[in-house]
């Protein structure tokens, strides 16, 4: 049972051991085991794994060593901030990987340093946020206007940059958050948008009702999405003070209209790209 492999270079002088001392650590080779002897001295560099590797074909990079780094266009810019000489740029493969190939110093021949392209072990689905061409509209409650009309903003300047037309956003406004699924649903089933954007906001010291309304709008909202095949993003606050609602309408914690509306366009998107064949 093979317990390591190692290809050992062998320089003829403190100098080329030197300058490969730093050509592996500056590619981000592990440091491993030293010793220095009356006899002899070394220095190991670790990789994660390693091994002999059998392959026939195009394309295989003509090199006597050959790494697969996490980024390869990082470690290129490493490599050329060290000076180190390059046999080929950094380019695509067709194999899925970005490679490119430097000169081993003290002439121990070239190393090929590549890393595969995302996802191209294990491709995912993934939507684009571009909402260029789509049609969305906005349920918008008016309780707690101070709150939900900053929310409003928030959404509509999330479709709007990421491509959407101002007309082609349509603003919806309900008493409160209660209403808010029903006018969903009626928007929905228009057929007319891409996704929706559910923006409210229920505060617990508002109501004694707080948790029967939270519980039937969070519902309300899930199931015009699923009955209805279009995309009802949450964008409805359920805070315990007024402060954690200022908060979350664009202070400390960011603004969740923008969010909500963010993740509407993701999944309008998302929807297109599983109906493309
Ligand atoms: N509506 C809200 O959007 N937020 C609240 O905090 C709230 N409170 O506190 O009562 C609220 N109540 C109104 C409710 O959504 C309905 O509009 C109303 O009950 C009429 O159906």
């Amino acid at each position: 049972m093979i317990r390591s492999f190692h290809r050992l270079l062998l320089p003829a002088c403190d100098e080329d051991f030197r300058s490969l001392e730093e050509f592996f650590s500056a590619l981000g080779f592990a440091p491993g085991e030293t010793w220095s002897g009356r006899r002899s001295k070394g220095r190991k560099f670790e990789a994660f794994e390693s091994g002999v590797e059998l392959a026939m074909g195009d394309e295989m990079p003509a090199a006597e060593l050959v790494v697969e780094v996490d980024n390869a266009d990082i470690v290129s810019e490493a490599a050329r901030a060290h000076g180190f000489t390059f046999v080929s740029e950094i380019a695509d493969c067709d194999w899925g990987a970005r490679l490119f190939v430097l000169q081993i110093p003290a002439g121990f021949g070239k190393l090929a340093v590549f890393s595969y392209n995302e996802n191209w072990r294990q491709p995912t689905k993934e939507a684009q946020l571009d909402s260029t061409g789509m049609k969305f509209a906005v349920v918008v409650s008016r309780f707690n206007a101070f709150i939900t009309e900053r929310l409003l903003a928030g959404a509509t300047d999330a479709l709007r940059r990421t491509g959407a037309l101002a007309a082609d956003i349509e603003i919806v406004r309900v008493p409160g958050a209660f209403e808010i699924p029903t006018a969903a649903k009626m928007l929905a089933e228009t057929g007319k948008y891409n996704a929706l954007v559910a923006i409210g906001c229920v505060i617990r010291g508002d109501t004694a009702h707080y948790d029967v309304i939270v519980n039937e709008v969070t519902r309300g909202i899930g199931e015009v999405a699923l009955v209805t095949g279009v995309p009802v993003a949450f964008g409805v606050l359920t805070c315990d003070t007024l402060e954690q609602a200022i908060d979350r309408a664009g202070l400390k914690m960011g603004n969740k209209g923008f969010e909500a509306a963010l993740a509407a366009l993701e999944l309008a998107a998302l929807k297109r790209t599983l109906h493309q064949k």
